[in-house]
């Protein structure tokens, strides 16, 4: 029997596209040249979450069946042509809930204690010669807010409370949680919160949610973490806003336009940056990638979508 022909648009763990390899002729994404003569055989695609599907590679596949998300984000594949060209859509939920929550911790931790300016001031052999980083702020017992309390919203709150912080949060609705205080308008959120972090889903319907206003709210002495979407942070504000100092911090995995991260916050003192790594761990990119492979094989094999969107 001839294999299954797929379309691999983000390269995953070699583990995981050995798997891959073995059970479809893989083709690795380089250009859109690259699919004139395979277009028509491409039944299937294997793609990250931020990377999604470029819609000119969703308009050239005519015979696509499937795009399974090695992520949870579904804002860069267009969810209504795959909904009417009968074309399913697999994520990963779950098993990077906990990765993407120890995260937004270790950022918190990180921005508010300083520790990459220590880091530096030791490495640079700085220790004993030069005036010591300035003072840190305390993280146990602010006040946090989160944006969207989904799984990943709850994680990040569940670990806050060993850091004793009283949690408040916004969704689309009350969510009617017992710990937590539901808020209905970010910027009373802000108002309140001391950290702010964004755990929101992307895409049309939360972009630059926090802007401007949401900042100033948020004020000189409020931290803003994003482990979500870099869409939903108006990131040209947020660059003014850390150079003017009217917000005291950020600590930031996504970006608006990655991997392009704007100059003025590359250079900012007030923040700490990773390339959205997130879920980037062996454990986590191995479930992630093993439950692409089960949906690709499931859908393949006629059977039912292990963690189907569509
Ligand atoms: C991953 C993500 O980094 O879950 C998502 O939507 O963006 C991240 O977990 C990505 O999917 C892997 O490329």
């Amino acid at each position: 029997m001839t294999k299954p022909e797929i379309l691999l648009i983000e390269p995953m763990m070699p583990e995981i596209e050995k798997q891959l390899d073995a059970a479809y002729t893989v083709h690795r994404f380089t250009s859109l040249a690259q699919l004139k003569d395979i277009a028509g055989r491409i039944r299937g695609i294997a793609t990250g979450g931020a990377t999604g599907v470029p819609q000119a590679v969703m308009d050239s596949l005519p015979a696509l069946e499937i795009i399974s998300i090695n992520g949870i984000g579904t804002d860069a594949v267009n969810l209504k042509e795959a909904r009417q060209r009968n074309i399913h859509v697999t994520t990963t939920p779950g098993v990077l809930t906990d990765d993407v929550a120890d995260m937004a911790i270790g950022l918190i931790v990180s921005l508010l204690r300083g520790l990459p300016a220590g880091d530096r001031y030791v490495r640079d052999g700085e220790w004993g010669h030069k005036a010591a980083p300035p003072l840190g702020r305390k993280v146990t017992g602010k006040k946090l807010g989160i944006v969207g309390m989904g799984q990943v919203g709850r994680a990040i709150a569940h670990r806050a409370r060993s850091f004793a912080m009283p949690v408040s949060y916004t969704d689309l609705r009350d969510l009617e949680l017992k710990d937590y205080a539901f808020v209905s308008d970010l910027k009373t959120l802000a108002r309140s919160s001391e950290i702010l972090v964004i755990a929101a889903s992307g895409g049309a319907g939360s972009r630059h949610l926090v802007n401007r206003e949401v900042l100033d709210a948020l004020g000189p002495d409020g931290f803003l973490i994003n482990v979500a979407r870099g869409s939903v942070v108006d990131e040209q504000a947020l660059a003014q806003a850390l150079d003017a100092g009217t917000l005291g911090g950020a600590g930031l995995d996504v970006f608006e336009h990655e991997p392009e991260v704007a100059e003025t916050l590359r250079h900012s003192s007030r923040v700490v940056l990773q390339p959205h790594r997130a879920s980037a761990t062996v454990e986590t990119r191995l479930a992630m990638g093993n439950l692409v492979v089960k949906n690709l094989a499931a859908h393949f094999a006629d059977e039912s979508l292990l963690t189907a969107v569509i």
